[in-house]
């Protein structure tokens, strides 16, 4: 239960007790993690609070990734409260529901520019920020899909976008490598959220990774969470750059 004692990490992700962020909240408080939270808006603020105390952890403020103000602001309260942080989880992703469904040809400039705002650039944006209050020996995850290996139905625009950040993951963990700073993400099989309401048949998404996955079933927040863990602790200390699958082995048959 100590993995994560004395390490100190930033979440941004948490909409509500279904989150992945969420699953990976509660495993790095349990394994003894110091955790700070964000949130995207004030409708977001009144859940994110109530499961912030759930943890003990401390919530920062409200950080929009398309509003560099806010990811400052952020940083420098995490700063002036603890100096330095150990790790940062992103768990951020949007398009436009009405482009993840029918053809990904038919994509909008708009909605394709502002995906890869959101749910690519975010993570090299703040990385730039932790990187300056990160201790060396550091730790980032984000979540990618599988989408961005294979054609999935109506992923569409999102995994274009999760491609390229799995490529940003490989670069960052260069760059960052040279303070021993590590940069992986974990892909998670498909799982009822919030973010994942808005894909086009999800339902029969799940069932189909149900049915065809080894382990014969979907996966839970908390076995992100726990996966998320092992690549934030040091026991993965020498693992940089890599896309862990959390997907009851989807991924081998896919
Ligand atoms: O099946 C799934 N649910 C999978 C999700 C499978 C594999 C990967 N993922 C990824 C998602 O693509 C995303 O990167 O996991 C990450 C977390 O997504 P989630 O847990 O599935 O979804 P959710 O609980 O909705 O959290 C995503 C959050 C947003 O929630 P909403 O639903 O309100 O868009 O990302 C945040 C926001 O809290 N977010 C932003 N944060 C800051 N600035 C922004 C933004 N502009 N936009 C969205």
């Amino acid at each position: 239960a100590g993995l994560m004692k004395g390490k100190r990490g930033i979440i941004l992700g948490v909409a509500n007790n279904r989150s992945i962020a969420w699953g990976i909240a509660k495993a790095c408080a349990d394994a003894g993690a110091e955790l700070a939270m964000t949130y995207q808006g004030d409708a977001l603020r009144k859940r994110v609070e109530p499961l912030a105390s759930e943890l003990g952890a401390y919530v920062v403020g409200h950080c929009d990734v398309t509003d560099p103000d806010t990811m400052d602001a952020v940083f420098a309260e995490v700063e002036k409260r603890w100096g330095k942080i150990d790790f940062m989880v992103h768990a951020i992703a949007f398009s436009d529901k009405d482009e993840l469904t029918g053809r990904y040809v038919d994509t909008s400039r708009e909605n394709f520019n502002r995906s890869m705002e959101i749910s690519v650039y975010s993570l090299t944006a703040l990385a730039q920020r932790a990187e300056k209050i990160m201790n060396d020996g550091g730790s980032i995850v984000t979540l990618t899909y599988y989408g961005a290996e294979k054609v999935m139905p109506h992923y569409n625009v999102m995994g274009v976008a999760k491609a390229a950040l799995e490529a940003s993951v490989r670069y960052l963990a260069v760059d960052l490598g040279d303070r021993g700073i590590r940069v992986n993400a974990v892909s998670a099989g498909p799982i009822k959220t919030l973010a994942a309401s808005g894909i086009g048949d999800f339902r029969y998404i799940l069932k189909w990774n149900e049915y065809n996955s080894p382990l014969k079933r979907t996966v839970t927040i908390d076995e992100v969470g726990e996966s998320a863990l092992y690549l934030l602790s040091d026991l993965s200390r020498a693992v940089t750059g890599e896309v862990h699958h959390v997907d009851s082995g989807y991924h081998t048959i896919g």
